[in-house]
Order: C-alpha cells, then sequence, then structure tokens
C-alpha cells in the first residue's frame, strides 16, 4: 500500500469504526437481499451525513446494478457499493498548476515567450476550518516535489493568524508576505504575487480569512483577492479550494454552494477526517458541487494532508465481499 493510502486508512479509523462499520452490519455474507436490507442501509448512509438525496440515488444505482448481476446475498452488495462510490467520486486528482519553469528559463514568473508560470493556489473556507494548516500542509508537498513556494498571509483579521502563519513559514523555511491586520488582502495577494516573481518562487500559497472586519461580505472581499490575483497572473487562481472541517457534517454543504457560486471552486479539501465517525460527508459534499475532494487531512502533523483515493476510502468503509 502506497504511504498515502495507508495514511488515509489509519486517519480513517473512527469513520471505518462507526460508519464503515454500520454499512458492513448491513451488508452480511449470506444476507440476503431484500427491502429491509434496502432501509436500513438507507438509514446507516443518512446516520453518517450522505445526504438523503445522495443516498436515495446511490441505493438506486446499487439496486440496479445488483439486478443486473443477479446478485442474491448481502455479500455481493459490498463490491458494487464500492464501484458505485469510487465511481462517484471520481479519479485521484493532483493539483493542476502550471509546470515549474526549468533552470535557465528566464525571468522566475515568466517562461519563454512571456508565458507566465507562476502557478497560484487560492485556498478558501469558513473559520477554523482548517486553511492555515491546509497551506503549510502543501507547502510542505510542493517543496517535496521540488517547488517552490511562497506564501501569502491574507487574512488580515486576526493578529494571530500573521503568527500562526510565521511559525509555519520558518518551520518549512519558507518566505512569507503578510501586511498589518485589517489591511485589505486584496494588497496583500497583490503584493505575494509580485514578490513571488521577484523572488524566483514559482508556486504562490494565499491562505485567507474565514471572517472580516468590515461589512462586505467574506465572499465579496474573496472575489476582489481573486481578481487581483486572475490581474497579475495569466490563468490564476489556478486552483481555487475549498477547506471544509470533515467534522461540521452536512452544515457545510449550504456555505460549500455559495463559495462555489463565487469563486469557482476546483477541488475540496475536507479536514480533520481523523476526527469523526461519520465518513458520509466526503460522498455528499463531492455529489453536490460535483468538484473533486482532492485532499484530505487525518491528523496533526504536517504530512497528515494525504490525496484522497476514493477507491481505498469506499474500501476501507464498506470491505470486501468475504470479509
Ligand atoms: N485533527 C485534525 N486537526 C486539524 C486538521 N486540520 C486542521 N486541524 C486543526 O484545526 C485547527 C484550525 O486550523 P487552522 O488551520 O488554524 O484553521 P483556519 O481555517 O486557518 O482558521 P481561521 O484562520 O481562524 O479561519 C487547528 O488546531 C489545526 O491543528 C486535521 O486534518 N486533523
Ligand atoms: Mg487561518
Amino acid at each position: 500500500m502506497a504511504r498515502g493510502t495507508r495514511r488515509l486508512a489509519e486517519g480513517l479509523t473512527r469513520a471505518r469504526a462507526g460508519f464503515g462499520a454500520g454499512i458492513r452490519r448491513v451488508l452480511t455474507r449470506n444476507r440476503p437481499i431484500d427491502a429491509s436490507l434496502y432501509e436500513e442501509l438507507a438509514d446507516t448512509l443518512i446516520l453518517g451525513d450522505t445526504g438523503v438525496a445522495v443516498t436515495t440515488s446511490v441505493l438506486d444505482e446499487l439496486q440496479t446494478r445488483a439486478g443486473l448481476a443477479g446478485a442474491t446475498d448481502a455479500g455481493a452488495l459490498r463490491e458494487l457499493l464500492v464501484e458505485i462510490l469510487s465511481e462517484r467520486l471520481g479519479p485521484a486528482e493532483e493539483l493542476r498548476l502550471p509546470p515549474a519553469p526549468a533552470a535557465g528559463d528566464g525571468p522566475p514568473g515568466h517562461a519563454q515567450g512571456d508565458a507566465p508560470r507562476t502557478a497560484v493556489v487560492m485556498v478558501v473556507g469558513v473559520n477554523g476550518t482548517g486553511k492555515t494548516t491546509t497551506v503549510a500542509r502543501l507547502a510542505h508537498r510542493l517543496l517535496g516535489e521540488g517547488r517552490k513556494p511562497l506564501i501569502v498571509q491574507a487574512d488580515t483579521f486576526r493578529a494571530a493568524a500573521t503568527e500562526q502563519a510565521l511559525v509555519w513559514a520558518q518551520r518549512l523555511g519558507l518566505d512569507l508576505v503578510h501586511h498589518r491586520p485589517g489591511s485589505d488582502p486584496a494588497a496583500v495577494a497583490f503584493d505575494g504575487v509580485r514578490a513571488a516573481v521577484a523572488r524566483g518562487r514559482d508556486v504562490v500559497l494565499v491562505d485567507t480569512a474565514g471572517r472580516l472586519h468590515t461589512k462586505t461580505g467574506l465572499v465579496e472581499e474573496l472575489r476582489k483577492v481573486r481578481r487581483v490575483l486572475a490581474r497579475e497572473v495569466e490563468g490564476a487562481p489556478h486552483e481555487t479550494l475549498l477547506v471544509i472541517d470533515g467534522t461540521a457534517g452536512l452544515n457545510s454543504l449550504e456555505q460549500a454552494r455559495v463559495f462555489d457560486e463565487a469563486l469557482d471552486l476546483t477541488g475540496i479539501v475536507i479536514t480533520k477526517m481523523d476526527g469523526t465517525a461519520r465518513g458520509g460527508v466526503v460522498i455528499a459534499i463531492r455529489e453536490a458541487l460535483g468538484v473533486p475532494v482532492k485532499f484530505v487531512g487525518v491528523g496533526e502533523r504536517l504530512d497528515d494532508l494525504v490525496p484522497f483515493d476514493a477507491e481505498a476510502y469506499a474500501r476501507e468503509m464498506v470491505g470486501s465481499a468475504g470479509a
């Protein structure tokens, strides 16, 4: 098992023991397939934060496929359910960033022919979901891939946000661009991108606030940050990641929709998956937004942000036919 997949499995221990055990209890080998089985499975999925609509549609599909496959006992449904969940959650998706400039490629930030090469990742979400932690962890990953990240602290709401970001930046040996609390987040973003280009950094990670001083909505402020990034670097932001707290359950769905409408999300990060026994929120959010879950947070350490592997996740929850 690849290291990331192993960490994912370890991080899902609570979900496997709660949500997963519930599913596996219903889908036991040799149990005949009948209406009560589907009812129990529906209850289990809904209780696990999968949401009513998604649960209904997943189970309709399961029923159809079970009919086609001539499945006769609940054990066989496990394989079909793993298949359906894996398909719906989609293949693993890494960050889609423009390639790092090769050595000697001319001025940093611009490749030959003047095509901008600085990659920009914007990280958004309501307060406390794990944005700052995610930015640090992404920087750590990117460093491991040989990239040269720079962190921009565009959360000017809290003074502590800058201190927190400084601690991470120091630990990672990275530059941090920040302004005084209360200043304009879009101006910090502007400086951040300029600094990255000037200093030869090839990825800018923009951390943002979950709350604001001003009465303008958070989303409006984030749109402004986004506009500045888009103006400064062609194609930016290349990734706009919404960070969702996995322990908050379906309350996050409505927020997620608002962020998606305003900011065109390219990926979801679900943090604190190690802290929930209800693993279904991953499915609910993926289905509601149609945006891939790119990473999940599974602990407190720097390398506890792992690429989301849908099949491994589904397998951890549902188990195998024979088990
Ligand atoms: N157990 C666990 N804790 C996490 C994970 N990700 C983040 N946290 C914790 O969640 C808390 C909040 O994380 P932050 O990164 O500060 O969240 P934020 O979204 O930047 O918060 P604001 O800036 O206040 O909006 C911290 O204590 C993190 O250590 C995770 O995957 N698992
Ligand atoms: Mg923060």
